[in-house]
């Protein structure tokens, strides 16, 4: 565990504000910023993605730690294919319904275990938890992991997100306890 987190068994909801409603007719994914290949899928496209399962820890800055989770969904590298960002790129910005947004360095995103899941412990997520869809960013604080997301953006600036403008670290380490502005 890293320093500081308890283990829960149940698995808490977290998020600000309300959880969006999902119409397969006007839901659409959009890859776009500093890549040659600008795409919108529908979601009949996304899920013709080829996709990966891999189980991994959870870490809340909030101090729980949820262990093995089994996550299922579209590896970043997948995107990464498709969507061929230019050598500067530097960071990746997670967008999600209500305008949520988080900032991810490139490099984290490019870890073989980070996906854009749409399936949790074998189960499809639940509404609470993101559905259709969201970001997983295992080895990060679990901020990162944006919930009900509707585009990536590569970007040659970094962008802080939500949490990120409101107090939480800049990138989110759990193991070196990167929790809060300033530390
Ligand atoms: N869209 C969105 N995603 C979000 C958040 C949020 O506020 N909005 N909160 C994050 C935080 S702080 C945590 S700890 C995790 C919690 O995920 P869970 O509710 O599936 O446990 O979602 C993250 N993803
Ligand atoms: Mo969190």
């Amino acid at each position: 565990m890293p320093p500081g987190q308890t283990l829960t068994e149940k698995w808490p909801v977290l998020h600000y504000g309300p959880v969006p409603r999902f119409d397969a007719k006007t839901w659409e994914f959009r890859i776009f910023g500093n890549i040659e290949t600008p795409l919108r899928l529908s979601w009949t496209e996304f899920q013709q993605l080829s996709r990966q399962k891999h189980t991994a820890d959870m870490h809340c800055v909030t101090t729980w730690s949820k262990l093995d989770q089994m996550w299922e969904g579209v590896p970043f590298k997948v995107i990464v294919d498709l969507a061929k960002p230019k050598p500067d790129t530097g960071f990746v910005i997670a967008h999600s319904e209500n305008g949520f947004t988080t900032n991810v360095p490139y490099e984290d995103c490019l870890k073989p275990n980070v996906l854009l899941a749409t399936h949790a412990n074998g189960a499809e997520l639940t509404a609470d938890h993101g559905y259709p869809l969201r970001l997983v960013v295992p080895h990060l604080y679990a901020w990162k992991s944006a919930k009900w997301l509707r585009g990536i953006e590569f970007s040659i600036v970094d962008k802080p997100g939500f949490w990120e403008r409101n107090g939480y670290h800049n990138r989110g380490d759990p193991w070196t306890e990167e929790r809060y502005w300033g530390d």
